[in-house]
């Protein structure tokens, strides 16, 4: 009698902490096909997979929009919140107050950020806390179809014809000024850069906000917009070219070191950041200041790592927070003793 054999089914390809990729990934998309945000949840998805971070370890942060919905796309196994729109900076400085073993992971919208919410990332930024804090930058309002957002440049147009009269905010300018220690612009078409910079931004240990163009295919995506694909590839200048070394990869790269600047983060990656046609220093507040307000008056979107402070102490130290999670804690731990209590009454007399 005749046996067929059934092929064995090919091993699973699985990253340093055994998982495969599918553990990375969320629901499926309910966003428009062809929606920037998607191809960001993608290099998310990538990102923690090639890092081999544990899912259940990330606390997923957003407010409200199209873009603070896709973290419903990714990480499926980690927490996440929906906070009210543009107050996800208090909750996740809150959430990680209570529990500094998390890994942050906040996603926002331009709307989110820096239209209504811009009091509360303006205050985000100065503290310095442990959060990759990425803008969905579609330079509109997807959600509620389309209208100009704060960070739409002067002059651009709405589908309908409208023009924008106001000067945008540059959210990276913006979070250099007040204090973010990894400031950096990228693009959502741009698989290698975002991927590097998403890596780097999750092995730094402060604020890493990094600033993504994300078109909106179904509002902002027509002549006459800034934000739309074809103006983004016409006018996109990268300031270098970035390769991340993951700490658990022992590899030595020999370059030239006129050419190339090796950044250690704090788990001892490196960035290697590839000059291309400049002397540019990333750790120069003013030089990025200057690339910036440059390239917005030659109409040109600079993108790359644009500064990078490794030294400066975040919030969680600053404020001296211990390692164990707060609701863990005994109460013989969290309740101070009744004579230490009545030591302060006895005070207040
Ligand atoms: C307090 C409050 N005001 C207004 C709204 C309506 N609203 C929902 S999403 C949104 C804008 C979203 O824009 P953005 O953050 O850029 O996200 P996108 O949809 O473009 O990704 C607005 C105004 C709201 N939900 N809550
Ligand atoms: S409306 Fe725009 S931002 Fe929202 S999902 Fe569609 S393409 Fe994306
Ligand atoms: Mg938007």
């Amino acid at each position: 009698m005749a046996t067929t054999t059934v092929p064995p089914s090919p091993p699973q390809k699985v990253n340093r902490i055994g998982l495969e990729v599918q553990e990375y990934r969320g629901s499926k998309t309910t966003l428009c096909a062809g929606c920037g945000h998607n191809a960001i949840s993608e290099r998310i998805i990538e990102a923690c997979y090639e890092l081999g971070i544990e899912p259940q370890r990330v606390a997923k942060f957003s407010g409200i929009g199209c873009s603070s919905k896709s973290p419903a796309y990714f990480l499926g196994s980690a927490y996440g919140i929906n906070a009210v729109h543009g107050r996800m900076p208090s909750v996740a400085t809150g959430a990680m107050l209570a529990n500094r073993q998390l890994l942050a992971l906040g996603v926002s919208g331009d709307g989110d950020t820096a239209s209504i919410g811009v009091g509360q990332f303006v205050h985000l930024m100065r503290r310095n806390l442990p959060i990759v804090y990425i803008i969905e930058d579609n330079g509109c309002y997807g959600l509620t179809k389309g209208q100009f957002s704060a960070t739409a440049d002067i002059g651009s147009k709405l589908k309908t014809g409208v023009v924008n009269d106001l000067p945008p905010i540059d959210t990276c300018a913006l979070a250099i000024e007040l204090g973010a220690t990894y400031v950096a612009r990228s693009f959502s078409g741009d698989k290698k850069q975002l991927l590097a910079l998403l890596k780097g931004a999750l092995a730094h240990n402060g604020t890493s906000m990094l600033d993504v163009i994300s078109p909106c295919v179904t509002f902002n995506d027509h002549e006459g917009s800034t934000k739309s694909y074809s103006y983004v590839k016409d006018h996109d200048e990268p300031l270098e070219d970035i390769d991340f070394v993951p700490f658990f990869e022992d590899i030595t790269v020999d370059y030239d070191p006129g050419t190339t600047r090796e950044i250690i983060l704090h788990d001892g990656s490196r960035l290697l950041l590839k000059k291309l046609d400049s002397e540019y220093d990333p750790t120069k507040k003013q030089e990025a200041l200057r690339v910036l307000v440059e390239a917005h008056d030659k109409g040109e979107i600079v993108t790359g790592l644009f500064y990078v402070d490794t030294k400066r102490e975040n919030f969680l130290d600053l404020l001296n927070m211990m390692d164990d999670p707060l609701a863990t804690l005994p109460e013989s731990r969290v309740r101070p003793p009744k004579k230490v209590l009545d030591e302060v009454m006895q005070s207040l007399m």
